[in-house]
């Protein structure tokens, strides 16, 4: 399977174009990301399950910290009514710098996820739910419009959250694009199912002119490297100094700074960019390693109408071909 990644920063007549776009070009799923200052998620999606026709559509990913669980499963059930039955759901501990410009300080978070994923499916099914959990309390919750049959992936990186995301999600969503973060990753998913969707959410940039390409996607990694644990940039030989400088100029605003600090190491590491050909060999190599779904994530390529045309010329009918 194919996805790709919107956020929606931008107008949601611009998202909607590019999602037609891709759905022309031969995606197969459509994700979009939830932050409260965004464009808010599943409007976006209700406007993209109206204008498609066969591309799966979920959040990706949404959590159980700004959206109660019963919300989150009511909105799903509602998407997938929309769509005619083509919603998907990702959900996740939530990003911990935004959460906390709300306020929201995000506890315990595989212990909340737990309890949220249980309370989904279990409303999604129509069932009448009384829950009496560390964190959600339910009495008697029920839900009008069931859909019992949505998949649901889990946002992971850490070990624990790796390990949870393989006993209660249908899929995963793995925030990474070099083949060293997948290795470690699919060795944590102990206790996978058949038919469990492991999905690559990777950093994205594809253009004819190499250049451009690593020009695009430049910003978004030295947003991964700040935030990157230090056993993970040190699995890619990188220093944490290094990234605490990165860390320091964004948090200042010196985003010159911040982006001329981005290594060819980081690039690498942090990011799948270039020709297409380059681009399609990396995806092979995901495949090749287990993956079996990749997301083609931000920035997607410099300019993204062009990227995602050149996508559907000259990297997706290979795919497809396999
Ligand atoms: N976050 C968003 O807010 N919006 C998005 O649109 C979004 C998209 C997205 C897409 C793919 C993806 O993989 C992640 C995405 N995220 C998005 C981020 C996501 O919501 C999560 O923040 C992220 O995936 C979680 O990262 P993580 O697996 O590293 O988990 C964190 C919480 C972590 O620290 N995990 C550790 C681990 O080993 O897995 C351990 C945590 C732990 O054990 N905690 C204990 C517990 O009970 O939870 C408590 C420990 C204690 O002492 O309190």
């Amino acid at each position: 399977m194919l996805g790709i990644e919107f956020v929606p920063n931008i107008p949601l007549s611009e998202l909607v174009s590019h999602a037609i776009l891709a759905e022309e070009c031969g995606f197969d799923a459509v994700w979009v990301t939830d932050h409260y200052n965004n464009r808010n998620a599943y409007v976006a999606l209700s406007l993209l399950a109206e204008k498609t026709e066969k591309v799966k559509l979920g959040p990706g990913a949404t959590n159980p910290y700004h959206i109660h669980p019963a919300l989150t499963a009511s909105a799903v059930a509602s998407l997938d009514e929309v769509s005619g039955g083509r919603a998907m759901l990702g959900v996740g501990a939530g990003d911990e710098t935004t959460l906390a410009s709300i306020g929201i300080h995000r506890e315990k978070p595989v212990a909340r996820l737990k309890e949220a994923v249980k309370i989904i499916r279990c409303l999604l099914t129509g069932e009448r739910v009384t829950f009496n959990g560390e964190f959600f309390k339910l009495n008697g919750a029920q839900l009008t419009c069931p859909a019992s049959k949505i998949p649901i992936y889990i946002g992971a990186q850490g070990p624990r959250m790796l390990e949870t995301a393989s006993l209660i999600g249908d899929g995963v969503l793995i925030n990474a694009s070099h083949p060293l973060d997948f290795k470690y990753a699919i060795s944590r998913l102990k206790h996978i199912k058949k038919g469990f969707d492991i999905a690559a959410y990777t950093s994205f940039s594809v253009d004819l002119d190499e250049k451009k390409a690593k020009e695009a996607v430049l910003p978004i990694v030295a947003y991964i490297v700040a935030g990157t644990p230090k056993f993970i940039l040190g699995r890619h030989g990188i220093s944490l100094e290094t990234a605490l400088n990165i860390r320091t100029a964004l948090a200042r605003g010196d985003y010159h700074t911040a982006f001329a600090s981005v290594t060819d190491k980081m690039v690498n590491a942090f990011s799948i960019y270039g020709s297409p050909e380059h681009c399609l060999q990396r995806i092979h190599e995901l495949y090749e390693l287990g993956v079996t779904q990749v997301v083609i994530g931000s920035p997607i390529g410099p300019d993204k109408s062009a990227a995602i045309k050149l996508m559907g010329r000259e990297i997706i009918p290979s795919l497809k071909k396999k």
